[in-house]
C-alpha cells in the first residue's frame, strides 16, 4: 500500500483561525524559504507536486463567524479544512505520500480527514493515527474551555464530537473519520480535565512525557508502534509544541518539560522505517513568536520532516 517512495504531494496551508494567535498563517513560507523543498528533490530524492502557492483560502471564510457550541471561528475552520481534505484526497488517491504544512492544528481535521478516505478506496484500510503533541487536541466543543478548534481537531476525526450543520463540520463522512482504537498519542504533558476522561473512556493509548522518561523514547516507539501493528498506513501529525520550549520556542502554546529535538527527530525516523507512513502533517510553528527563536523552531520542524521522510544519521 506504499506511496510510490519518489512521489510527494504538498499542501501549504496558511491559516491560523483555530486559535487566537496571528503568525501560524506564516509558517508554511518560513519553512519552505528556509530550504525545505530542495532538501525534499535534492537529498531524499522526491519528485515534489506542489502548487506553489500558500493557500489562505481567503475566499471561502466568511466575514460574519459567531460562535456555535463555544467554537471560536466555526465556519472559516470548517470551510479551510473541507477544501484542504480535498486538496490532500486528490493527492492521496493518486498514491502520492502527502505532507501538509500548517498553520494552527485544526487543519488537521482536513488533512486526515483526506487521508483517511483516499486510503479507504485505494486500499480498503483503515488508516492509524500517530499524533505527537503536547496537548491531546481532543476536546469536544463542549469540554472546551477555550473554545479554540484547534483544541478538538481529534474529536471531529473521530466522530465523538459531531454536528449536523453543514457549514460547521457537517460535511464529514464516516469514511473520512479514524478510529480510536488506531490513534496512539506521544509527548502529552497538558491535557484538560474533559480530555482526560475522554482518553479514559475511549481507551486511547497514549505516551505522555511521564511514559517518555520511565520507559525512554526507544521502548515508548516499540510500544506505540506495536500498539498500531505492522501494516497499517500512518498518518503522523506532528506539532512542534510536542518539543521542549528549549529546542522549539516559536509556538502559541509552550509546555515547558517536551521532547528533546533528537526524542522529536527520533521519533520521526522510528515511524520511516514502519515504511508505513502515508501522510505527515508539521503544525503550530508561528515565527512571529519569539522572533529571536524563530530560525531554530523552524530548523527543528525541517529536522522532524526530513527524518520522517526517510533521512538517516548513517
Ligand atoms: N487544551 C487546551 C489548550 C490547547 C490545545 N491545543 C493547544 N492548546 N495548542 C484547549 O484550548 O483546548
Ligand atoms: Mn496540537
Ligand atoms: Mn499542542
Amino acid at each position: 500500500f506504499l506511496p510510490r517512495r519518489d512521489d510527494l504531494g504538498l499542501v501549504a496551508v496558511g491559516f491560523s483561525g483555530g486559535q487566537c494567535k496571528a503568525g501560524v498563517d506564516a509558517a508554511p513560507m518560513a519553512l519552505i524559504e528556509s530550504g525545505l523543498i530542495d532538501q525534499l528533490k535534492n537529498d531524499l530524492d522526491f519528485d515534489v507536486t506542489y502548487d506553489g502557492q500558500v493557500h489562505s483560502y481567503s475566499e471561502m471564510i466568511p466575514a460574519d463567524d459567531p460562535d456555535h457550541r463555544g467554537m471560536k471561528k466555526p465556519r472559516a475552520v470548517s470551510a479551510v479544512t473541507k477544501a484542504l481534505s480535498e486538496q490532500v484526497y486528490e493527492h492521496a488517491s493518486k498514491g502520492r505520500f502527502v505532507l501538509t504544512l500548517g498553520g494552527d492544528h485544526s487543519i488537521a481535521i482536513g488533512s486526515i480527514g483526506g487521508t483517511a478516505k483516499a486510503i479507504r478506496e485505494r486500499l480498503g484500510r483503515e488508516i492509524a493515527v500517530i499524533w505527537v503533541d503536547a496537548h491531546a487536541d481532543i476536546n469536544t466543543p463542549e469540554t472546551s474551555d477555550s473554545g479554540n478548534i484547534h483544541g478538538m481537531p481529534v474529536a471531529f476525526l473521530a466522530g465523538l464530537a459531531k454536528e449536523e450543520r453543514e457549514d460547521i463540520f457537517g460535511w464529514i463522512q464516516d469514511d473520512q473519520r479514524i478510529s480510536t482504537k488506531k490513534l496512539v498519542y506521544i509527548g502529552l504533558r497538558d491535557i484538560d480535565r474533559g480530555e482526560k476522561k475522554i482518553l479514559k473512556e475511549n481507551g486511547i493509548r497514549a505516551f505522555s512525557m511521564h511514559d517518555i522518561d520511565r520507559h525512554g523514547i526507544g521502548r515508548v516507539m516499540d510500544m506505540a508502534l506495536g500498539w498500531i501493528g505492522t501494516d497499517t498506513p500512518i498518518h503522523l501529525s506532528f506539532d512542534i509544541d510536542a518539543l521542549d520550549p528549549q529546542w522549539a520556542p516559536s509556538t502559541g502554546t509552550a509546555v515547558r518539560g517536551g521532547l528533546t529535538l533528537r526524542e522529536g527527530d527520533f521519533i520521526a525516523e522510528c515511524v520511516a522505517e514502519t515504511g508505513s507512513l502515508v501522510a505527515l502533517d508539521l503544525v503550530e510553528v508561528n515565527p512571529a513568536l519569539d522572533e529571536e527563536g524563530a530560525y531554530e523552531t523552524i530548523r527543528a520542524g525541517c529536522s522532524i520532516i526530513r527524518c520522517a521522510l526517510g533521512d538517516t544519521l548513517l
